[in-house]
């Protein structure tokens, strides 16, 4: 790529904001626009160039938004479509951009149009969605959805089953539908008009899926539809569009965001996110992390896009559990674990995410039984298990690892009650560490992992080496090391990480110019040095 073909995003860091959880102003307990209005100075403080705005359309929340009953009003626990418009603008005078969530692999069961395809075979917006009669009496397939149990959903007036990937309040969108397409394109357009800086796309991968052919991810039409939505909306506009990809491989993302094909920006991937999963079983089902197939999997990603596509780079969405605990020490290590992960990613190649609170090293919050749950994917998950004879603790114990509210738990803002998120009742319980782990405390530590993450994202800024320099892996460390060079016009930085509760030893016979960044107050030195547990840093050599 060219200079002059660059594109904003591509020096973009984006912060992840999960309104629900963020901040309350009308003490009903859950966070609205206003909220985010409120925290703009903080996040301009932190440097991001965009929000990704998790879904404040309105919805009856089975999903938490991510079931939309009306794409272009507003939530009505969030607020009015008047304050999306002062947030959009509000944003916009820090140089902040608002990326929405697109959700249309699906809608809400309670969205006008599945309210008329349910009345009958002859509506007019039936085909809007995906009906197949039973066989045998029973489901049309075996396919599962995401949240446990059968995808299909049989309604009782037609006698025919819908499908739904997720809960059955979410049913799927019949994309091969060119009405479904068209009414798609009109909404975004509708948001692009109002300013918004571009789409992060919900499990877009899903919308050509073939189902009876058991085809879910990577239909065969997939790239078309998504091409025609390219030149019938968002290409029209100076924005970004960030695709979430589950299954994902380096070909498969060239496809999505190779700029010639006029599709996407970037996608985001899954598989170093996967290490931790036994393969081809459920997230649940857990394994130990592989350091060395950590440096594998995030290296081949780093070098196999070239100039046929852009590369996302992530810990943390609303459905993951925090970093911090995932992989690193949340408890002795926590301030420099966290540190560690984020000097880590944020000097490769690609556009970092960071989700609210990873800024401040928040941690996971663990239950203790399944009515402190609040996610329908774990409570789902609960009961089908159950029935398959895991025991409760084993349930629960994958929860607290794996679970999607781990995430989810209010941001912190400081040491008051509820941690300063809301007034009222927290419609999900407040991780009870924040009275040491907060943004005040944060701020006014000069230490704090929150400068870290501002360190990195204004040293981005200052050198276009991060965002365009190569990369290379340095294969000869100790396991645990994850070190990396990276290079642009003369110039070379050397990053280095130990990931892990030990000392390593590390060894480059090189001269440092410069330390851009470290997690620890020890002297740097190449040659023959010993790690400190969690030591991160990115020396100019
Ligand atoms: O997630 C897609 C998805 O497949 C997740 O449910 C995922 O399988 C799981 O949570 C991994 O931990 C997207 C959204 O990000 C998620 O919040 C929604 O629930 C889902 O789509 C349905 O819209």
């Amino acid at each position: 790529m060219t200079v002059k073909e660059t594109k904003w995003w591509q020096s973009a860091v984006l912060y992840q904001i999960y309104p629900r959880s963020f901040q309350d102003t009308d003490g009903d307990g859950i966070g609205d626009l206003n909220g985010i209005i409120e925290r703009l100075d903080y996040l301009q403080k932190l440097g991001i160039t965009a929000i990704w705005l998790s879904p404040v359309y309105k919805s009856p929340n089975d999903d938490n938004g991510y079931d939309i009953s009306d794409y272009e009003d507003i939530m009505d626990e969030f607020g009015t479509m008047d304050d999306m418009d002062k947030l959009i603008e509000e944003a916009r005078s820090r140089d902040i951009r608002i990326i929405m969530d697109l959700v249309v692999n699906h809608t809400s069961d309670e969205h006008p149009w599945f309210i008329e395809a349910k009345k009958g075979k002859d509506n007019k917006y039936r085909d809007y969605y995906i009906w197949r009669e039973p066989v045998d009496g029973d489901v049309p397939n075996d396919l599962d959805s995401t949240f446990s149990g059968s995808a299909w959903e049989y309604d009782e007036m037609s006698g025919q089953y819908y499908l739904h990937l997720f809960s059955k309040k979410q049913p799927d969108l019949n994309w091969e539908n060119e009405q479904v397409r068209q009414s798609v394109n009109d909404m975004m357009n509708f948001w692009l008009d109002k300013g918004v800086g571009g789409f992060r796309m919900d499990v877009i991968d899903l919308i050509g899926k073939q189902p009876d052919e058991k085809i879910t991810g990577n239909g065969p039409k997939l790239h078309e539809y998504l091409h025609d939505m390219n030149r019938a909306s968002f290409g029209n506009y100076d924005v970004m569009t960030v695709g979430e990809t589950w299954g994902a491989t380096p070909e498969i993302a060239k496809l999505y965001s190779n700029p010639t094909r006029e599709e996407l920006s970037m996608v985001f991937q899954f598989e170093h996110i996967s290490l931790d999963q036994q393969k081809d079983k459920d997230k649940w089902d857990l394994k130990p992390l592989e350091i060395r197939e950590l440096k594998t999997v995030l290296s081949k990603w780093q070098t196999s896009l070239g100039h046929e596509g852009w590369n996302s780079l992530f810990w943390n969405n609303h459905d993951l559990p925090r970093i911090v605990s995932r992989w690193g020490n949340d408890q002795e290590y926590r301030d420099r674990s966290a540190k560690a992960f984020a000097i880590l990613l944020h000097l490769m190649k690609g556009t970092p995410y960071i989700y609210q609170g990873e800024e401040i090293g928040m941690t996971n919050c663990p239950v203790s039984s399944i009515d402190e749950v609040e996610d329908i994917e774990s409570v789902n998950m609960y009961h089908d298990r159950l029935s398959k004879g895991f025991t409760q603790e084993e349930i629960i114990e994958s929860i607290n690892v794996k679970g999607r509210d781990n995430a989810r738990t209010p941001m912190q803002w400081d040491d008051t009650v509820n941690a300063g998120f809301t007034t009222g009742t927290p419609w999900l319980h407040v991780n009870p560490n924040y009275k040491e782990i907060n943004v005040k405390a944060a701020l006014s530590d000069q230490q704090s992992i929150f400068y870290t993450y501002q360190r990195l994202i204004s040293l981005r800024k200052q050198h276009p080496l991060i965002v365009w320099g190569e990369y290379e892996l340095l294969e000869d460390t100790a396991d645990k090391v994850f070190a990396y060079k990276r290079s642009y016009q003369g110039q070379t930085i050397l990053v280095v990480v130990n990931l892990s509760d030990e000392p390593q030893l590390f060894n480059c016979d090189t001269q440092i110019k410069a330390t851009w960044i470290s997690n620890t107050t020890e002297k740097i030195s190449l040659k023959d040095m010993v790690l400190q547990p969690w030591e991160a840093f990115a020396v100019e050599i």
